[in-house]
């Protein structure tokens, strides 16, 4: 079988008149360096090195980028061809000198690449980026070596730590760019085809950057250490990321390079990285729906009813993708409201400087607020964000029958009502979908698009596009009670906790340090304990004498909002145990036959999770999810669960399902029939087996598409 990617070589003239050997990284979509394109720089490097007529070299990159990186999709299944750091070695050893053109972004292993060459020429759109701690890894073809060397270790720290790419002016401002060029592809190679003609004869000595050590002037390396310990919690890439650019400082190239691959082998076999590298397809998969191949309507113009935290969220991404928007709430009061919400939130943007002043002045000029459904007569999609009552919602959507043009997709935000019984009360069910976003809109990337048995392809496909337009992280899902985020995540198993004899400290510490941000008690807290203990109350459910939540409910505790909840909260709302509280829990346990217990962390994480990762194979039973990896992405991104565990499903996979079977069994919870089936037919979640069985429940419920 022919090998992915290549290295095209061609000669050109520079101005000065020298021949210089241009050798262009080509993989679609991305030049990532597939076993083709290492063993393309090979020969190539070699052709331009023996060639007496090519005086210099320029590296670039096909397809409107210079270089993603390693292929990541090389990783599981093992690597063959040259390793990187060997080809980049001969790169930087070549008596030529090379030129790295960039254009689009150099990330990873294709930053790597750029700092083995001699010099950086970029165009001004360029971007570099060494993101590996993202999938739970480091630079280990020699970018923890080099760039220190380049721009010293406390920068270096920084940018490989964090791992967000700098743009062309920033990269040439800490030194990583020589030089950055006006224009395209053709003119950045341009420049650096005449930039390396000129370096001809000069000395390469001092732009191998494998020479001498870094500079670490001023670091504090335990301080740095003890920094992404917070910032980056739970993640062990990091620290060894640190652990090689310290080695930059003390020590020549050649033993820097063995910590570097020493700390890169122990990531790459960790599990740490092998979920994350999970995530990355898997949050890119689950915008595709197999089947599915109507294509979208237009999408230029978005209504929304309902001027709430909710509706006002989703009119701040619909306006921020380009979007005209219609705000409409029917109570005059509500929108004045809403949109002065939304100025604020804009207004703090402004001071925190992450947009400019002219950049709101575009967004807010797209948001035009409106009493009226008459307004939604031009509207593409309409988005009904009201609170959850399904008559109201009928309303809504009969009052859509008579404004909406033909083929508006007519959207539901709600969280948990039934999608198909909202799509009863228009004349044009097949428009109707969920459009599930997840509070804060304008900030959480989740967005689960719910399919009623009437929803059409087109309505899907559409609903699709508009949550990539709003750079939303897009799934698909079936509609069942809950939808998949809500319905896994609302099986947790913190209500027996928490009745049954554990304090919510204990509770939230075992949660947080399985990677959780907040525990379950704490976000209850932060979300506001009187939203579901009024509705129980009123509906005559609540048991303030045995339930601890309602009983926190019935005393006035409602979390942050009034300063007491679980915990108690100063002004700045920092959370302290409260003996009052654990007084009340204590009280509750008591009238409950409850008593006082500990338990490991271990079995505090089972008791709260496993029932998660149940739920979450209920839902593939019963064809609510198209795959696995739907459901991590709806837990990783509605949730904020651990990225680096890859969610419950993928949690559930490296621990192994036999045991997790075994460990449901043994806590009392009913095992899904698709996880037994599983443990006794030895499929894994990856396997052909699997992914057939579970396609079928998806295609039986989604036979339309
Ligand atoms: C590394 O370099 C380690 C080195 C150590 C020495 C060994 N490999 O994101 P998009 C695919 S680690 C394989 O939708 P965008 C992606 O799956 C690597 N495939 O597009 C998708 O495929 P699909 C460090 C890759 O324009 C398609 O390309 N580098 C890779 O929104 C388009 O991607 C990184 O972490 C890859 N490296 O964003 C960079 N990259 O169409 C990771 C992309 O079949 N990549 N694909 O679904 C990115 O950040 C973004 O993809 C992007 C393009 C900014 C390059």
């Amino acid at each position: 079988m022919a090998m992915k990617g290549a290295v095209q070589y061609e000669k050109r003239t520079a101005a000065n008149g020298a021949c210089v050997a241009v050798l262009t990284m080509d993989s679609a979509p991305v030049n990532a360096l597939s076993a083709g394109v290492r063993t393309g720089f090979e020969t190539r490097i070699a052709e331009a090195l023996a060639d007496a007529e090519v005086k210099a070299i320029v590296i670039t990159g096909a397809h409107g980028c210079f270089c993603a990186g390693a292929d990541i999709s090389e990783f599981a299944s093992g690597m063959s061809g040259p390793p990187l750091p060997v080809v980049i070695n001969t790169i930087e050893a070549s008596t030529k000198p090379v030129v790295a053109a960039i254009d689009g972004v150099a990330l990873g292993g294709g930053c790597e690449v750029a700092l083995g060459c001699h010099y950086r020429v970029a165009s001004t759109r360029s971007q570099a980026g060494l993101p590996e701690v993202n999938l739970g890894l480091l630079p280990g073809a020699g970018g923890t070596q080099r760039l220190p060397r380049l721009i010293g270790a406390a920068a270096s720290i920084d940018f490989m730590c964090r791992g967000a790419p700098l743009k062309a002016d920033q990269a040439a401002k800490v030194g990583l760019f020589d030089t950055v060029v006006a224009g395209d592809k053709a003119a950045v190679l341009k420049a650096a085809v005449d930039f390396a003609a000129e370096k001809v004869g000069s000395d390469i000595g001092p732009r191998r950057l494998s020479g001498g050590t870094a500079k670490a002037a001023g670091v504090d390396f335990a301080k740095k250490r003890k920094e992404y310990d917070t910032l980056r919690k739970g993640e062990v890439a990091p620290q060894a990321i640190i652990t090689c650019i310290e080695a930059s400082t003390d020590r020549e190239f050649t033993e820097g390079m063995k910590v570097e691959g020493k700390e890169f082998g122990k990531l790459m076999f960790g599990d740490q990285s092998k979920a994350l590298q999970y995530m990355f397809f898997a949050e890119r998969q689950c915008a595709k729906v197999p089947g599915l191949e109507a294509k979208p309507g237009p999408l230029d113009m978005c209504g929304i009813v309902g001027a709430g935290l909710m509706g006002g969220g989703i009119a701040m991404c619909a306006a921020e993708a380009g979007m005209r928007v219609v705000l409409l709430d029917v109570d005059p009061g509500n929108l004045d409201r809403g949109m002065a919400v939304i100025k604020k939130n804009y207004a703090r943007s402004v001071d925190r400087k992450s947009k400019t002043q002219s950049q709101v002045d575009k967004i807010m000029s797209l948001i035009s607020p409106s009493t009226t459904y008459d307004s939604l007569g031009q509207c593409d999609i309409v988005v009904e964000a009201v609170f959850e009552n399904m008559d109201l919602k009928k309303k809504i959507f009969q009052s859509f029958d008579g404004v909406c043009k033909p083929g508006c997709i007519l959207a539901t935000n709600t969280s948990r009502l039934n999608i198909d019984t909202i799509a009863s009360a228009t004349k044009r069910p097949e428009d109707v979908i969920g459009c599930h976003f997840f509070s804060p809109a304008n900030v959480m990337k989740l967005l689960e698009n719910v399919r009623g048995p009437r929803s059409s392809p087109r309505t899907i496909a559409t609903a699709m596009a508009f949550g990539q337009k709003l750079k939303k992280v897009t799934c698909l899902v079936g509609n069942c009670d809950g939808f998949i985020a809500n319905r896994v995540m609302g099986v947790s198993g913190w209500t027996g906790l928490i009745n049954g004899g554990l304090l919510p400290h204990q509770i939230d510490q075992a949660a947080e340090s399985y990677g959780m941000k907040m525990g379950p008690a704490r976000m209850n807290d932060l979300v506001g304990l009187d939203l579901f203990g009024r509705e129980r109350a009123n509906t005559g459910n609540a048991k303030p004498d045995t339930i601890v939540t309602d009983a926190m409910f019935a005393a006035n505790r409602y979390g942050q909002k009034n300063g007491k909840g679980f915990y108690k909260y100063d002004d700045k709302l920092r959370l302290s145990r409260d003996p009052e509280a654990e007084a009340l829990i204590h009280s509750v346990w008591k009238n409950a036959g409850a008593t006082p217990k500990t338990m490991s962390d271990e079995e505090i994480i089972d008791t709260l999770y496993l029932p998660v990762v149940n739920e979450g194979f209920k839902c593939l039973e019963e064809g609510m999810a198209s795959r696995p990896s739907d459901i991590d992405v709806c837990c990783v991104f509605g949730y904020n669960w651990p990225r680096y565990t890859g969610g419950p499903m993928q949690w559930a996979s490296a621990v192994g399902l036999p045991k997790i079977l075994e460990k449901l069994e043994a806590m009392g919870e009913k095992p899904s029939e698709l996880l037994k089936e599983c443990v006794k037919n030895n499929w894994r979640l990856n396997s052909k087996a699997f992914t057939a069985r579970i396609s079928s429940a998806w295609s039986g419920t989604w036979s339309k598409l």
